[in-house]
């Protein structure tokens, strides 16, 4: 099993400019016939070679002629096909096993055997355990997709594209068909058969197309769906007038399903959706959730064109369409919502989940070089750090600039299969603009280090600025070259007024973007009458870890002052890092004062945001501070962690707290607009502070909480706070909550991961008791997602228990997945991340562990690699 590698890539020696597909469906067994017309690259000479995992071939003819046994060979995931030409037509019929494919991957059941519907994931390589066929991104066809199946059993049947007519069959079987007329990729093919309901809605494109929008899911949810059908249309009229990108079809189906690997699927015409990204209503869903359906409905809306229309060469160029879609969704989220709080949401998301990647064995760039199995590259890196090079390109070009480029990318790529290159052509191109330094970021992992320091020469009235860049080393790049790194920045007065900015004999107003692209460079401000305190990275204008050497009393300033949303927020974050060192170091309280000071200021602010307060009292969380150690003691982080939080909420004081926990409280409505939303956010995060002066008082509000809430936003809130501070008094509600949402996997979901993150050594005990509740099942990813990486990855002092009983626990259900779901399997196997950094004892056990875990023969090929790189 040699690495695939981006190097090696050739063109595809065949193509199939169209297909005909002909399912007679079931749900044990179901029948596929392909009818392929087949295209030659005359300038090779490659006999024709198909892909093809787990089928089971029944017939097979080229040019109408069945084919001798001689004229065909199965080797190693392929089916080689002697005699064909160009134009030829090669029929297959194979028989797949819907219900037995617990990878989800391919054709599958979701739901029991009796009430579960049949659908297909084939990104990245799916289609093959489907049919032969060339599944490869750059070999794209159109469509004509014929489904046959028992009525009763599944009387709604769907695929991409536009119907094309349907009927009744003899024996109670019906059919119905499908075109599709844009050429696509296999990976963009899917199907749904069974018993949904739904819910419809016209919609009228910008150019004047008349669509369907139909959204579908099981009876019991279909009323959970109205919420994405509006975020649909949002998304659609966005996407118009954004980026002037048009909807193509006559119909666009949506299906919710609770069996799935991702989020969700951008099948042309047909996405299917994780429920848990698509289903919303107050009850069972929290405010977080909300403004996660609308985000992951736009996303594959948006790749539409950013996937579909314009499709990737190969799979090395995953990033051109995620981490493009992903910024074109953020750029979303923040036009429907708060755009500070949405950027601060993104970084601390980018800092939380691609940072630790980036700096440890699973780092790559967002433009891998090789890979053993594509489905491990669905990653942090490829989609947020993607997403951030696409933001550094716009903010070089700006808002009309980017758009220039974009309709040139979609305009010159439209129906092709593109790389990272055409993209950055297309928008150096529309703009006059050469960005080919920016390919250097695709191709080089690890996240640059940014250091700042300035020197003030009062005689001369100059600020003389140096940055400079390193990036550390990683196994695969020994030398880690300087990036193009635009820092936008502003300069404040000891008032915490802005300065102008003179630079380079001009005057920039007082914002400013330089670009260092060196690995050290000096840029000089004049006309100062004081030393300023610069604002660097404005709205986090880099993917890059930002080393300055403010003082705690500069922060604070910038806390209070600096108009920035993103950067107000960064700089009590950079604060708080200081009070967390001091208090770790033992040294003097003057930065724990000094954020304590600021954040009680804002805390009497009438005119603050309530969410953005809500962020500004929350320290880097658990995993972001574990980054900034060479030793990482996961109890100590959290006991200092604790304290620091402590130290703020004494300082700001009980009866504060108190008295903002009740007006809040006192406002409570189940409404969902962004002033609610932000108030329930701060009311929580009020409670929480108040938890740690105040356990018994606070437990009496969250218990009368739990038992007043509008929605689910508070109901879990109140829940978390008993359950973190009074065990014994939250088991009743933990019971009521049980019962409450017996029938509803996703609230379920909450409640196994609020209990697999209660802190503490506990924690494993408590895992493997949730593992004996009836609804804990290891071939749900949702479920086994909501205990198990809830456990190792989002409760570090629980899962890194010094006698390493959580690591072997942990191996042991890997392994179980593994026979099951390896894409799930492998993906919760990066938990593990970070643990050479571990203190001794803890890294041992982890060593062992993974040790242990790689010794077994039989691991798929996605957990072997995992593993595989984690001992590397
Ligand atoms: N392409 C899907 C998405 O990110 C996941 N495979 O939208
Ligand atoms: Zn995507």
């Amino acid at each position: 099993n040699l690495p695939i590698r981006l190097t090696n890539y050739r063109a595809p020696a065949w193509r199939v400019e169209h297909v005909e597909l002909d399912f007679e469906l079931g749900t044990d067994t179901t029948e596929v016939a392909a009818k392929l017309l087949l295209r030659r690259d005359p300038a090779q000479n490659e006999p024709l070679r198909l892909d093809g995992e787990q089928l089971e071939l029944l017939s097979i003819a080229l040019d109408g002629q069945p084919l001798p046994a001689t004229a065909y060979r199965q080797i190693d995931g392929g089916l080689e096909v002697d005699g064909a030409r160009d134009g030829s037509v090669l029929e297959t019929r194979v028989r797949v096993h819907p219900a037995a494919n617990t990878a989800l991957e391919g054709l599958y059941l979701s739901g029991s055997r009796e009430a579960g519907f049949l659908l297909t994931q084939c990104e990245a390589q799916g289609f093959r355990h489907i049919t032969w066929f060339p599944d490869r991104p750059d070999v794209q066809s159109t469509y004509t997709v014929t489904l046959r199946a028992d009525r009763a059993h599944f009387p709604v049947l769907l695929a991409g594209g536009n119907p094309d007519g349907a009927g009744e069959l003899d024996g109670g079987r019906h059919w119905a068909r499908f075109v599709d007329p844009h050429p696509r990729p296999s990976y963009l093919f899917a199907l749904v058969a069974g018993r949904l309901e739904k819910i419809e809605r016209d919609y009228r494109t910008a150019d004047g197309r008349d669509v369907q929008l139909k959204i579908w899911a099981e009876a019991d949810a279909i009323e959970r769906c109205h919420y994405a059908m509006d975020a649909l249309e949002r998304s659609m009229r966005w996407d118009e007038q954004a980026y002037g990108r048009n909807y193509d079809l006559d119909v666009f189906h949506v299906v919710a399903t609770h069996d799935f690997n991702m989020g969700a699927m951008e099948n042309k015409g047909l996405n299917i959706f994780n429920a848990k990204c698509l289903l919303a209503d107050p009850d069972s869903s929290t405010d977080d959730e909300y403004r996660r359906v609308e985000a992951v409905i736009a996303h594959e809306y948006f790749h539409n064109w950013s996937g579909n229309r314009v499709t990737c060469r190969d799979w090395f160029q995953l990033s051109l369409k995620e981490g493009f879609t992903v910024f074109r969704e953020q750029s979303f989220s923040a036009d429907m919502n708060s755009a500070p709080l949405k950027r601060i949401e993104d970084v601390s998301l980018l800092r939380r989940a691609q940072f630790p990647e980036d700096a440890g064995p699973l780092a790559h760039p967002v433009r891998p070089a090789e890979y053993r199995e594509i489905n491990n590259f669905y990653t942090a890196t490829v989609y947020e750090k993607g997403a951030e090079l696409v933001r550094m390109l716009a903010g070089k070009l700006g808002a009309a600039g980017f758009r220039r480029g974009t309709d040139l990318y979609f305009a010159r790529n439209d129906g092709r299969a593109a790389t990272i290159e055409d993209f950055l052509a297309a928008l150096g191109e529309a703009n006059g603009v050469d960005l080919t330094p920016y390919l250097a970021w695709y191709g080089q992992a690890g996240t640059p280090r940014l250091k700042a320091h300035g020197t003030y020469d009062a005689a001369r009235r100059e600020y003389v600025l140096t940055l400079s860049q390193h990036t550390t080393p990683g196994h695969d790049q020994p030398h880690r070259q300087p990036l193009p790194i635009p820092v936008k920045l502003a300069l404040f007065g000891s008032d915490g007024r802005m300065l102008p900015l003179h630079m380079d004999d001009q005057t920039a107003g007082t914002e400013a973007v330089t670009v260092l692209t060196e690995a050290e460079q000096h840029f000089v401000f004049r006309d100062l009458a004081e030393r300023p305190i610069p604002s660097l990275l404005r709205g986090f204008s880099a993917p890059v870890i930002l080393e300055c050497d403010y003082t705690p009393a500069e922060l604070a300033l910038l806390l209070t002052h600096d108009p920035d949303g993103f950067n107000r927020w960064e700089a009590g974050q950079q604060l708080a890092l200081r009070a967390h060192d001091a208090l770790r170091d033992g040294m003097g309280s003057q930065a724990v004062a000094a954020w304590c000071d600021a954040l009680a200021a804002l805390f009497d602010d009438a005119n603050l945001d309530a969410a953005l307060l809500a962020d500004l009292l929350s320290p880097p969380g658990e995993i972001e501070l574990a980054e900034r150690e060479s030793v990482v003691d996961p109890a100590r982080i959290h006991a200092l962690r604790q304290q620091l939080q402590q130290r703020l909420a004494t300082r700001i004081g009980p009866d504060k707290l108190e008295t903002r926990y009740r007006a809040l409280a006192a406002q409570s409505t189940a409404a969902l607009d962004a002033a609610s939303q932000a108030h329930r956010r701060l009311k929580q995060r009020v409670l929480q502070l108040l938890a740690l002066l105040d356990p018994t008082g606070a437990c009496d509000h969250a218990a009368v909480q739990y038992r007043d809430a509008h929605g689910m936003t508070d109901r879990l809130g109140a829940l978390a706070v008993l359950a973190r501070h009074d065990a014994a008094r939250s088991a009743e509600p933990l019971a009521h909550f049980r019962a409450r949402y017996a029938n509803d996997p996703l609230a379920l979901d909450k409640w196994f991961t609020l209990q697999a993150q209660l802190p503490g050594e506990g924690a494993l005990a408590r895992v493997q008791a949730l593992e004996a509740d009836p609804a804990f099942t290891l071939k749900n990813p949702n479920r086994a997602r909501a205990l198990l990486s809830a456990f190792a990855s989002g409760n570090p002092t629980g899962f890194h228990r010094v006698d390493g009983a959580g690591y072997r626990l942990y191996i042991e259900r890997l392994l179980a997945l593994d026979t099951l779901n390896p894409q799930i399997a492998a993906r919760l196997a990066t938990a593990f991340n970070g643990w050479q950094r571990l203190e001794p004892q803890r890294r041992e056990a982890a060593h062992a562990a993974l040790v242990a875990l790689a010794a077994h023969d039989k691991l798929s090929r996605n957990l072997a690699e995992i593993v595989g790189n984690m001992l590397k």
